[in-house]
């Protein structure tokens, strides 16, 4: 029979997603239970003509769960998705709790579903599956296919990243500045401390050590988990632009074999979740607007790298609904492959 499933976090902004995503994909299920903190619970959310009323998050509500989608941050789902485990639901989490744990497979369906293979809904048994970050998801679904034909050596990472990473709030509040700063009045900075409309700034994740910011290492570290290849080279410079809710990246790609413009944009063309817009003539190429609320990653200015020998180098753009395929999709589709 079909599975019965919970959605942790759903008001939020990746929560609401999750619902849209599973209704447009007609997920099958016999039901399910709508979940978030105390602050929230006591809401109604809709789902497919259904009024639901939201339901507080507490230790017993993953009786009787096959599969929890949870997207309520890092340390709701450290305290609540092993014990959903322990209740035999298979949790897929969209925070970065469980990521890096070697244990837990982290995966983007078009990538690597062997990762999760086994893993499957009706075996009475509970699991964690990872949700790779925004940046990470959205910079795979384009540079794999290319990787699998030539194998990157080097990967080189700028992103352009939407306030939808930072969550609903972060949009109302560039919504909310935008008309502030317009009307020339002092912007309200609440989330970013900083002015955002008409302004660009690097990742508000926190600056490691190294002087990388965590979003910058989670691209490198998780690029390797799910390359299963350690030695790949990743270096990445993440920066939030006034974009509601689409992230794009410019990509400059060092392969070990020769993979010249032409095979490189017709690998694209058929690769699963990409499509390619990349028209020179008319300088048209993808902008996280078009994409925004799209499901497929779109890939352009595919060009040799000319600061490489021969065709051992390309640059790519690429854009990626934040919330879509870099979240709540990917979520759905791992869902998809539990059952
Ligand atoms: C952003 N990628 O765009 C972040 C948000 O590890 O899931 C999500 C952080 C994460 O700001």
């Amino acid at each position: 029979s079909a599975p019965s499933l919970a959605v942790v976090g759903v008001t939020g902004a990746v929560g609401q997603e999750f619902l849209s995503v599973l209704s447009d994909r007609d997920f099958p299920y016999r039901s399910i239970k709508m979940l978030a903190s105390k602050r929230s619970a006591g809401k109604h959310v809709m789902f497919q003509g259904q009024d639901y009323v939201v339901q507080e998050l507490t230790h017993d509500s993953f009786q009787g769960v096959d599969i929890a989608l949870f997207s309520a941050g890092g340390s709701i789902s450290k305290e609540f998705g092993p014990i959903a485990v322990r209740k035999g639901s298979i949790v897929v989490d969209n925070s970065s709790a469980f990521r890096m744990d070697e244990n837990v497979p982290l995966v983007i369906p078009e990538v690597n579903p062997e990762e999760m293979a086994g893993i499957k809904v009706g075996k009475g048994k509970g699991a964690l599956i990872a949700n790779p970050n925004c940046s990470t998801i959205i910079c795979l679904m384009a540079a794999t296919p290319l990787h699998r034909h030539a194998k990157v050596v080097r990967m080189v990472v700028s992103t352009y990243q939407a306030a939808s990473g930072a969550g609903a709030a972060a949009m109302e509040e560039l919504v909310l500045q935008t008309r502030e700063v317009l009307e020339g009045k002092p912007p309200t900075c609440n989330i970013f401390k900083q002015q955002y409309a008409f302004n660009l700034f690097s990742h508000n994740a926190p600056v490691l050590s190294n002087g990388y910011n965590e979003e910058e290492m989670k691209l490198v570290k998780e690029t390797r988990k799910i390359w299963n290849n350690k030695d790949v080279k990743v270096t990445a410079t993440c920066i939030r632009v006034p974009v509601m809710r689409a992230h794009a990246e410019s990509v400059n790609l060092q392969f070990e074999e020769p993979l010249d413009e032409e095979t490189a944009r017709e690998i694209l063309k058929n690769a699963p979740g990409v499509v390619v817009i990349d028209d020179r003539a008319a300088n048209r190429f993808p902008t996280p607007l078009e994409v925004s609320n799209k499901d497929d990653v779109a890939v352009g200015r595919i060009r040799r790298d000319v600061s490489q020998d021969g065709d051992t180098g390309l640059d790519i753009f690429v854009c990626g609904d934040q919330i879509r395929k870099g979240a709540a999709l990917n979520a759905v589709q791992i869902a998809e492959l539990l059952l």
